[in-house]
């Protein structure tokens, strides 16, 4: 406030606010004064990168005086705001999803055109924002967009990594990994530097008593780095709100360089203090779905976390409410444990720092936070080693240990004598070393806790939550199932077929509320309605198929079935078991004869998905599929009749492309370990049906479009036990036309077998943990089924426009409602709350 210019200047200030652009005149202007002025270049020195970064700057302008507004507006109503902690923003690219929100994309189309320019060039030139790994990042960039598109008072708190997730390359069939240095040219960023924040590391802890005899504690020494605020603006979809994203990164807390060092000629170690502070923020771990307990990954949560809280704090404490209050104002969602020294730095604020009582602290903390839960592998669930704690937080390890002592005396209390129990639900195991269980910290830190579907949120109740239930009671256990937003996953990705939506619901209201797509049931019969659907998704195939050509070389036919996989490379969801399907089917079309071939239904397998890069059999898996691509694409006995590519690099602009193109795509996880899914979300909603499992969401999109719509098989959930039981005692038949595909495998079909050794022995010999052999049959019959469908267009279109028109559901604006509701407490602000001008008097 003491910024604020005095009342006598606001005159001069207000009659020379800059406003946007307001039309294509406007915008060319802004475009060219950007080409000129900030880029240096001119008519005669402007390609499609410099045309991107002019058009990008002109929305840039545009998104952060609304992003102003919305600040000011949040600040003078003063009312809850909900912090959304997550260590991924898998965002994609910005400019069109920027036009699109603030309806300007047919403006900037016929402005670029007048200057020279395609806009899908334009679009094009933007490096990806992959600050993810998979659906959970992803999951928090449609919830950003959400709450924007909601006029909720939102904050999204993340880290600035250098490198984003890797850039995938194929080599000889092999991934290999490449840096994704993206931060070149970022428009959308603004650096802070005026936000910074110092973190400390290391040092011990000092105990007293002070005058009143009361004992205190006091972090010192050690070591600090400066996290410096960067924001980077999201636009609500049709409303001016525009919310924030703030990513910090890493600096030197102590200037630039090591004056004594550099002036003694010892340059290198000059820089060094500085370049290990940088590398906190320098690089997203590339795991999925798994966690390693590394001392940088430690570092990193909680660089992240302490700058979040500080700067929630210091807004907090500008009301000048009471402590009491906080929850009243602040809901900190936790997106799965990676945030949760959250709740013992907030801990260690309020009882080191302000002085509160334990109890009126922890009461605060608890009511503050909320965690979602994203997987129930235990290969994902986070623990850290006491001493590596000790070492590098050694106040937080102390205040660790209280909250497990007073959270082990209320459990004794109400469960007198059940030492097992006791022992089950400690937040400090007692391994050697010890360790400290983040997902039991977050839960009792946190008043509600969710899973991210249906059948997820039952799972972790009756499985690796199941004492807690117990403990706490099942209301503190809830479900929210994810959804994702149709703005980018539909009008963006898909805008022919949003256009074709729009002409039968009148209007484009459906991505307001997705629920309005029923409408579309209604003219599932009408014949120039169905033909332009068909003749969308043929296009959208035929973009696909372009794609395919340029990339890879292959050439596919647009008309055959195009059977989709793209997501991360991983066991559970089982991609060798859709590979070991397409060898089944060579082989078939192998055995027929001549007449017998004409028989068979052309397709092309697609996948698509990075591995992590220390996940060997990921990383086999991968090495298979290209294998079998190359002596399936060029075996002339087969030709259309199947293809196999493999999409390398597969990121949220490629999903744009892929996801639209889908006649069949593959969710098929064995049943119980995929939490949810969202891409499987996505296809439908895009006039894809999809084969899946009994698993995630799955099921749900099944309750919603009815089970005519979709192609289940496999085991259910609740028989895996009992069959990986049995397994583990030997009895275990493998599937006969498994078998076969092994021995083709292992004949050398596909090149040397020793390479593909170990997920036939996984299958074979190591148990089969995630049963392919069991749903293998059933999934093969299931696509024997979707072949029949597939040659009935007619009954085929029906069940994809029936499909699309129930999908309301899954909508990220129902998510958000609901954890605004259920969880947040919070109410979107309406927008003319309050004329900016007025806030600063
Ligand atoms: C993912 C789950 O695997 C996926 O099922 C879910 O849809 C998504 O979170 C969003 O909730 N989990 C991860 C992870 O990405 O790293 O644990």
């Amino acid at each position: 406030v003491e910024a604020s210019i005095p009342e006598p200047q606001r005159e001069a200030w207000l009659k020379h606010q800059v406003g946007g652009f307001k039309d294509k005149d406007g915008f060319e202007s802004n475009f060219v004064r950007h080409i000129e002025t900030t880029l240096a270049r001119s008519m005669f020195n402007c390609d499609e990168t410099a045309a991107y970064a002019a058009c990008s700057l002109a929305f840039r302008d545009r998104l952060i005086l609304e992003w102003n507004r919305t600040q000011q507006r949040q600040t003078f109503a003063d009312s809850k705001r909900v912090y959304y902690l997550s260590l991924e923003f898998l965002m994609g690219r910005a400019l069109d999803n920027a036009m699109l929100n603030i309806g300007q994309k047919e403006l900037a189309k016929g402005g670029l055109s007048d200057l020279g320019f395609r806009i899908e060039d334009v679009i094009q030139q933007e490096h990806d924002a992959a600050l993810g790994n998979g659906g959970l990042g992803r999951l928090a960039a449609c919830f950003l967009d959400s709450l924007a598109s909601l006029n909720y008072p939102a904050w999204g708190y993340g880290l600035r990594y250098r490198y984003g997730i890797f850039k995938q390359e194929i080599i000889d069939g092999y991934q290999v990994e490449v840096p994704d240095y993206w931060l070149d040219f970022n428009p959308w960023e603004f650096p802070r530097h005026d936000v910074t924040v110092d973190i400390q590391f290391y040092g011990y802890v000092h105990k007293s008593t002070d005058e009143n005899g009361k004992a205190t504690a006091r972090w010192e020494g050690g070591e600090t780095v400066k996290a410096v605020a960067y924001d980077v603006p999201i636009p609500g979809y049709a409303t001016p709100s525009t919310n924030n994203l703030r990513l910090w990164s890493s600096k030197a807390a102590s200037g630039e360089f090591d004056f004594q060092k550099f002036n003694s000629g010892d340059y290198e170690s000059s820089v060094a203090d500085q370049q290990r502070a940088e590398t906190i923020s320098a690089v997203l771990y590339p795991n999925d779905n798994l966690e390693r307990g590394k001392e940088l990954r430690l570092k990193q949560q909680y660089f992240w976390v302490a700058a979040s809280l500080y700067d929630i704090v210091r807004r907090f404490k500008k009301s000048r409410r009471a402590w009491r209050e906080f929850p009243d104002q602040v809901a900190i969602q936790l997106n799965d444990t990676h945030p949760t020294l959250a709740v013992v730095e907030l801990q260690r604020i309020l009882v080191d720092l302000e002085g509160l009582e334990w109890d009126e602290a922890w009461n605060i903390v608890t009511n503050t936070f909320g965690y979602t839960n994203h997987t129930v592998l235990p290969e994902a669930l986070e623990k850290w080693s006491v001493p590596l704690i000790q070492h590098l937080l050694p106040r937080h390890l102390q205040i660790i240990y209280d909250i497990n002592l007073f959270f082990l005396q209320s459990v004794e209390r109400a469960h007198p004598g059940d030492r097992d129990l006791l022992a089950r639900v400690s937040i400090i195991e007692e391994s050697q070393p010890k360790m400290v269980r983040m997902a039991y910290l977050a839960i009792v830190g946190s008043h509600k806790v969710n899973g991210v579907a249906e059948l997820h949120s039952d799972l972790i109740k009756t499985t690796i939550f199941k004492d807690f239930v117990t403990i706490f009671g099942p209301d503190k256990f809830t479900n929210v199932t994810n959804g994702i937003t149709p703005r980018r996953w539909l009008h963006q990705a898909n805008p022919r077929l949003s256009d074709l939506i729009a002409s039968k619901t009148g209007t484009h209201d459906f991505l307001k509320d997705l629920t309005l797509l029923n409408k579309i049931e209604l003219s599932v019969d009408d014949p120039a309605f169905r033909k332009e659907w068909a003749a969308i998704k043929l296009a959208n195939k035929a973009r696909l198929a372009e794609y395919i050509k340029t990339t890879t070389g292959i050439v596919v036919n647009p008309s055959a079935l195009f059977d989709v996989q793209v997501k991360r490379i991983h066991e559970y969801k089982r991609q060798q078991m859709n590979i070991f399907g397409v060898i089944h089917r060579y082989l078939r079309i192998k055995a027929a004869s001549p007449e017998e071939r004409k028989k068979f239904l052309p397709r092309v397998s697609i996948f698509g998905g990075k591995a992590a890069p220390g996940y060997w059999m990921a990383k086999q898996i991968i090495h298979l599929i290209n294998s079998v691509g190359s002596v399936v694409n060029n075996d002339k006995d087969v030709g259309d009749l199947l293809k196999v590519v493999f999409l390398e690099d597969y990121n949220v602009s490629k999903a744009e492309l892929i996801i639209p193109a889908s006649d069949i795509s593959e969710h098929i996880s064995t049943a119980g370990t995929e939490a949810s899914g969202t891409s499987n979300m996505k296809f439908v909603l895009n006039g894809g049906l999809i084969i899946g499992t009994c698993d995630g969401a799955n099921i749900e999109i099944t309750r919603e479009i009815g089970e005519n719509n979709i192609f289940l098989f496999g085991n259910l959930a609740e028989d895996v036990e009992d069959l990986r039981h049995a397994h583990n005692y030997g009895q275990h038949t493998l599937d006969p036309d498994l078998v076969k595909v092994f021995e083709a495998i292992e004949k050398g079909t596909f090149g040397d077998s020793k390479d593909f050794a170990g997920m036939i022995t996984a299958v074979r010999d190591h148990g089969d943990y995630y049963l392919v052999s069991d749903d293998f049959q059933s999934y093969l019959e299931t696509h024997d089924v979707i072949d029949e469908a597939y040659r009935n267009q007619e009954d085929w279109i029906t069940k994809c426009i029936t499909s699309v028109s129930r999908m309301g559901f899954f909508t990220s604006d129902r998510c958000i409602n609901e954890y605004a509701e259920g969880i947040w407490n919070i109410e979107p602000l309406p927008i003319e709350t309050a004329e900016p001008e007025k806030i600063n008097s």
